[in-house]
């Protein structure tokens, strides 16, 4: 046998592959020789103009299209979010609209809810049958409040148009009960101003800074990363409050690492700090807050010895950040996170947090909070609705209290919590609890228009109960993920590159300004935009009048028409930006004799809150102790991978490539203790015995000993879509408990707790 080596073998193919790529075989099997593809940078390319829909930071892009197709997006250079750069997840937008698993056609469930059966059906037949099961709920069940409608995605807003033409309150999603509602609420209470999308940090003139949570740089908004490491640059300090040594904690000069929930403590005793040793910002608070003697007196015990021993952290180590922070006001910040549905008490921890930066005096100073400017543009005129707002909740938030002073979505003290009203779009635990036990009034119809209701409301095992007792559940979404195979009708939308949307206002320090989104490439399949849907359910449901433009381009032309513009100008520029607008410091108010824009019904920063006083919700923030640990468990911590996206991009083939499966990280001391290696698959069980799908171990000295955390948005079972199918765990699935804050109504979802099964 002659001598073959493996090498002969592989030149030999690589040869032979090589000639069957240049040349190919004709059907008349004469070899032809084919010229070599161009790379589609080197075709003409088209630039169409859009803002990612990979997150909700909405970057500025600039889609290249070559022979129909999208080839690359870029970062609008001229955009103030994106400023020319996309992150890994905004480039990968690409695959999302590429991706194989997406969903093709209309389909109507031929089997029982949760089979996941379907049949394939026309445009026609799926929105008429959807229409004639809404209308027959409206008629059966008293009116169309006993439909929800929950959405996260850009054109949410359209599906949310109809609840309130036709009145029903209940629509909105999980960006406020499960996200940043304690937030803006606190916020609004203290300062009367929310803290909006993109948080309003001057970071460029930022000297010292205090992250609690926040966990930057995991948590990839791409100018936020942008503007945090360029106040580093400049020299700035950073102390960070994290159970768990994050990305951010390792650029800074102190970490905290505080015992989970105690955070309010910490804050109250910085408060305390700067009080009793006056060394707060005296002259502003005299000029622009009221309350500070009650504040003081509520205080005076929330020493950095008490804290110490509640939050796990050396006293020394607390005065000495504290100290930092009154050094460089009223340049230092505490900024707020995002994501502060924590512990069911996280409208107070966030008061605390806001009440400290009001004693450094940085609303509206430079290195502090900025007053942010929000771009002008006339609304659509549509007729008057039925209700006012069902997406942001008017009526749906603070129905009950006979009160127009409170921010909308301030709960109402018990005995007047609304019968009519479920705070719709503030409260989707509470819409989904509706479901099951028909109280206050049963909701027999939802829709969910991309959302993912199997991984991002807690309870799983509850939502499936109340998706159960549906009558008719529509979802429209891009991809069959686990919830959307529960639907009775499931529509494919187009993904954000292949549809207009509404534009989109954005808040800015120095240029708040509008953005625009056209399509860049024809919808692939049979899929369909957002606003061409709602329009068409929307004639179907009687409420025709509601839609009166043609198609999306006479809506769009119209509104644009109220700046003066027209679409065509859009197209050629992408977004129109509006500086004159600015007003970003108190110096920009004081100097013009102007009252500052503290839109309290003080005209002040609320340092007390009479109006929580007047509802018995605590106008101080005071400690509250969150639950203990079980024996043996610990306590589940959650947050972000900086590739990916909640739960919407683990099929992406570009970000499954970089990380496909998440891990449990757990103090490498405990994991010794239990005999855990790194890399070792378990199964996690929680407090009520619900086990996790297998996760591999992650053993770090870099968390505490008393909790685990894992990324967020793996453990999908959706055998239809098998990348992402079985890989990693769901921290929802374990979150079987959460805690409603008595103020805001977010759910608190780390009060849930978790053991090792090998
Ligand atoms: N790449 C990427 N970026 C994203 C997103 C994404 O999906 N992917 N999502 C975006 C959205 S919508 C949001 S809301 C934000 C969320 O991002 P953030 O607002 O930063 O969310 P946090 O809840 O602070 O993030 C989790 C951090 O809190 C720490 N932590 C847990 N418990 C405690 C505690 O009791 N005290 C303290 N001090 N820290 C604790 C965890 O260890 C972790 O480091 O991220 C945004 N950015
Ligand atoms: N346990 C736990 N729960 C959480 C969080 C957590 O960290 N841990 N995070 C919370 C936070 S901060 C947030 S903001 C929420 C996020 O909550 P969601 O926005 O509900 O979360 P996603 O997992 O991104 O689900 C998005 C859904 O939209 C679909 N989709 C994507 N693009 C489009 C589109 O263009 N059109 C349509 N129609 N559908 C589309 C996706 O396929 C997916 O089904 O979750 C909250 N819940
Ligand atoms: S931060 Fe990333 S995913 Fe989010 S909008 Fe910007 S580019 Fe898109
Ligand atoms: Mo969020």
């Amino acid at each position: 046998m002659p001598d073959f080596s493996r090498r002969d073998f592989l030149k030999l193919s690589a040869g032979t592959i090589g000639a069957l790529a240049f040349s190919g075989v004709s059907k008349l099997g004469t070899p032809q020789v084919r010229a070599a593809p161009n790379f589609w940078w080197q075709e003409e390319t088209t630039t169409k103009f859009n803002y990612c829909e990979m997150c909700y930071w909405s970057c500025g892009v600039k889609a290249e299209v070559t022979n129909g197709r999208v080839a690359k997006l870029y970062g609008n250079e001229e955009d103030p979010t994106s400023q020319g750069h996309l992150c890994p997840r905004g480039q990968a937008g690409v695959q999302q609209l590429y991706n194989p698993d997406r969903l093709k056609k209309p389909l109507i469930s031929v089997g029982d809810r949760g089979e996941g059966k379907y049949r394939e059906a026309t445009w026609e037949e799926a929105l008429d049958y959807t229409a004639e099961q809404l209308k027959g709920i409206s008629e059966e069940y008293g009116g169309p409040e006993s439909i929800a409608w929950l959405n996260h995605t850009s054109s949410g807003a359209w599906f949310s148009h109809i609840a309130a033409a036709w009145g029903s309150p209940n629509s909105g999603g999980p960006a406020h009960s499960l996200c940043l509602g304690a937030r803006e609420i606190a916020s609004k209470l203290t300062f009367g101003r929310p803290v909006g999308e993109h948080m309003p940090i001057d970071w460029e003139n930022s000297e010292f800074i205090v992250l609690i949570g926040n966990h930057i740089g995991e948590n990839t908004h791409n100018t936020l990363m942008n503007d945090f490491m360029g106040a580093l640059s400049n020299g700035a300090k950073l102390a960070v409050v994290d159970p768990r040594y994050s990305t951010a904690a390792g650029k800074a000069d102190w970490w905290l690492p505080i015992k989970p929930g105690t955070d309010t403590a910490l804050l109250l005793a910085w408060i305390n700090l700067l009080i009793s040793t006056n060394n707060y910002d005296q002259d502003y608070i005299d000029k622009y807050a009221l309350g500070f003697e009650e504040l003081k007196e509520a205080v005076t015990d929330y020493t950095p010895e008490w804290a110490s021993k509640i939050t796990d952290l050396d006293a020394g180590l607390i005065r000495r950040v504290g100290r930092g922070l009154a050094r460089y006001r009223p340049h230092s910040v505490v900024p707020p996170n995002r994501h502060t549905s924590w512990y069911g008490n996280d409208t107070q921890r966030l008061r605390a947090l806001f009440i400290l930066n009001a004693l450094l005096g940085n609303y509206g100073r430079e290195g502090g909070f900025y007053f942010a400017a929000a771009p002008w543009l006339g609304d659509y005129k549509y007729p008057p609705m039925k209700l006012e707002s069902a997406g942001g909740g008017c009526g749906a938030g603070g129905g009950g209290l006979g009160s127009d002073t409170l921010p909308e979505g301030v709960r109402p003290r018990a005995d007047e919590k609304g019968k009519k009203f479920l705070y719709g779009s503030l409260a989707e635990p509470e819409v989904i609890e509706a479901m099951v036990t028909e109280k206050p009034y049963p909701i027999k119809g939802l829709i969910a228009d991309g959302t993912n209701l199997f991984h991002s409301v807690p309870d799983k095992e509850r939502t499936k109960k109340a998706l159960r007792n549906l009558d008719f559940y529509l979802a429209v979404d891009i991809l069959p993920q686990e919830h959307v195979m529960w639907a009775d009708v499931i529509l494919p939308e187009t993904t954000y590159l292949e549809r207009y949307s509404d534009l989109k206002t954005i808040h800015g320090k120095d240029t708040p300004y509008i953005s625009f989104r056209e399509p860049a490439v024809k919808p692939m399949y049979e899929s369909k935009p957002g606003w061409w849907i709602a329009k068409e359910l929307g004639e179907r449901l009687g409420l025709g009048k509601y839609f009166p433009f043609e198609n999306i381009e006479e809506y769009l032309d119209e509104r644009l028409g109220t700046l003066g513009l027209d679409l065509e100008y859009m197209k050629e520029n992408g977004l129109v930006k509006q500086p004159q607008l600015s007003k970003p410091y108190l110096t920009d108010y004081v100097s013009k004799g102007q009252k500052p824009p503290f839109n309290t019904p003080s005209g002040k920063i609320e340092l007390y809150s009479e109006r929580l006083e007047e509802h018995d919700l605590g106008p101080v923030p005071q400690y509250e102790p969150v639950n203990d640990s079980p024996d043996g468990y610990f306590r589940l911590l959650y947050g972000r991978s900086p590739v990916h996206s909640f739960s919407r991009t683990q099929s992406n083939r570009w970000l499954s490539e970089i990380e496909d499966e998440n891990a449990v990280w757990i103090n490498a001391n405990t994991a010794n203790r239990l005999g855990l290696s790194e890399g070792q698959y378990v199964v996690l069980e929680n407090q009520d015995g619900i086990r996790s799908n297998r996760i591999k171990v992650k053993s770090t000295q870099r968390i505490r000993e008393d909790c685990v955390y894992m990324v967020h948005g793996f453990g999908h079972n959706t055998p239809e879509m098998p990348i992402q199918d079985k890989k990693g765990a769901s921290d929802i699935a374990l979150e079987s408990e959460y805690k409603l804050d008595p103020i805001s109504g977010v759910a608190g979802m780390r009060v849930n707790f978790v053991k090792f099964i090998t």
